[in-house]
């Protein structure tokens, strides 16, 4: 497997000072870090973070993407313009949107299939309610949540997309699954990509997501089959962010 990817997904934080003083920390912490990383900021930071970024081998990313190419979608972010600003990833299925923006499986499915076709890495979020946790459903709701973006894809495309796993009840709550809960469901997410494409086994990064942060971060990512995090508010500040992506090198 590849090396460990670290995200940061800022949400709908920042300011041009507070991302300054941010993208300024994690720039000059880089020593002794060996992961991927990138940031997946705000819309509007995207000029600023590309700049503050350049040479410094973070790559950039969106929240999310239309699940059009271009014309009369008042509010949308096409591929091509996040392309202008030489993002990398971009966010599909969060929770959050799926919540908030009432996103279905299908929706974040064309979505997936907008972005590859794009030529940005979607990474695919999926994960259950707490209601759905406590009813034993973990498995077939994400079962269904990433068999519907398979459903759309061509055997090729499975590697080409970045998976998060963020059960919902962990996202922003401070609590955490146990790492042998997340190796498992992550178990069970190669085994259904690995159905499509018999190298996803290693050519997908799974990563964790949902309250990690410096102190619990070394728990996941010293595990073999989680591939690093999707990290949300210790993304925002820089110690943090670089700590856990120390325990990732
Ligand atoms: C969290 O850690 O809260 C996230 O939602 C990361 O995407």
């Amino acid at each position: 497997m590849a090396r460990k990817l670290i995200v940061g997904n800022w949400k709908m934080n920042g300011s041009l000072a507070m991302n300054a003083e941010l993208l300024n920390g994690i720039r000059t912490g880089l020593a002794g870090i060996d992961c991927d990383l990138a940031i997946c900021v705000p819309f509007p930071y995207l000029a600023q973070s590309h700049e503050a970024l350049e040479g410094t081998g973070i790559a950039l990313g969106a929240q999310d993407v239309s699940a059009h190419a271009v014309g009369a979608y008042t509010g949308q972010v096409s591929t091509r313009m996040l392309l202008d600003f030489d993002c990398k990833y971009v966010i599909v299925g969060h929770s959050e949107r799926r919540e908030y923006c009432n996103e279905s499986d299908e929706l974040v499915a064309n979505k997936v299939q907008r972005a590859l076709a794009g030529g940005l890495t979607p990474i695919v979020c999926v994960g259950e309610s707490l209601r759905e946790k406590e009813d034993g459903k973990t498995a077939e709701v994400v079962g269904r949540q990433i068999g519907a973006v398979l459903s759309v894809l061509e055997e090729r495309e499975v590697c080409d997309i970045v998976v998060a796993y963020e059960p919902v009840w962990a996202i922003g709550t401070g609590k955490t699954p146990t790492p042998t809960m997340v190796e498992d469901v992550h178990a069970l997410l190669r085994e259904w990509m690995v159905g499509k494409n018999p190298d996803a086994g290693e050519c997908v990064r799974i990563l964790y997501g949902g309250s990690m942060k410096p102190s619990n971060a070394g728990d996941f990512l010293q595990r073999p089959d989680i591939d690093g995090g999707l990290i949300g508010g210790a993304s925002l500040k820089a110690e943090d962010f670089l700590a856990i992506a120390r325990q990732a090198s």
